[in-house]
């Protein structure tokens, strides 16, 4: 059977294509999640891609995969810059973790140039749209093949 990367979103993210094209790009979040679903299947890993505008549905889908993720790739969204919940989940998986943003946040106000999400990741890609989540499953890919072997 193969391996399941999560891929959670957190909130307003279902919102994506419909306002601010300038900043988040003009796809829906079924369009990122068709191309998830495309780059992980030509890894050999399936996926499971989630979105929330809940703070504790986002912690218990973190703890489910902890239980049962190869990876978990995070967009928090705002729950980024605030969330010591998210952080206490995440830093409780030995998975390997990617913190993913559509926008560079670091061009943006100050308060999105801290991510409470980054301590607890392998890495960070931001700035790239949709590209970043095919990006995030290969580096989770490379990282889940490296620690296999040892
Ligand atoms: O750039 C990202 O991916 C963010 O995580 C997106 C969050 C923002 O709070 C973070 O600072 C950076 C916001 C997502 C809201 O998405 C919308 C999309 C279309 C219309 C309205 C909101």
């Amino acid at each position: 059977m193969a391996q399941t990367i999560h891929i959670l979103n957190g909130p307003n993210l279902n919102l994506l294509g419909t306002r601010e094209p300038e900043i988040y790009g003009s796809e829906t979040l079924d369009d990122l999640r068709t191309r998830c679903e495309r780059k992980a299947k030509a890894l050999g890993y399936e996926v499971v891609f989630r979105q929330s505008n809940h703070e504790g549905e986002l912690v218990s889908w973190v703890q489910e995969a902890r239980e049962q993720a190869a990876g978990l790739i995070v967009n928090a969204g705002a729950f980024t810059h605030t969330s010591v919940a998210l952080l206490d989940a995440l830093l409780a998986c030995s998975t390997p973790i990617v913190e993913v943003h559509l926008s560079n946040i670091f061009r943006r106000e100050p308060f999105r140039h801290r991510s409470y999400v980054s301590k607890a990741a392998k890495g960070v890609i931001c700035g790239f749209g949709g590209l970043g989540y095919e990006l995030a499953i290969e580096a989770l890919a490379a990282s889940i093949a490296q620690a296999k072997a040892g």
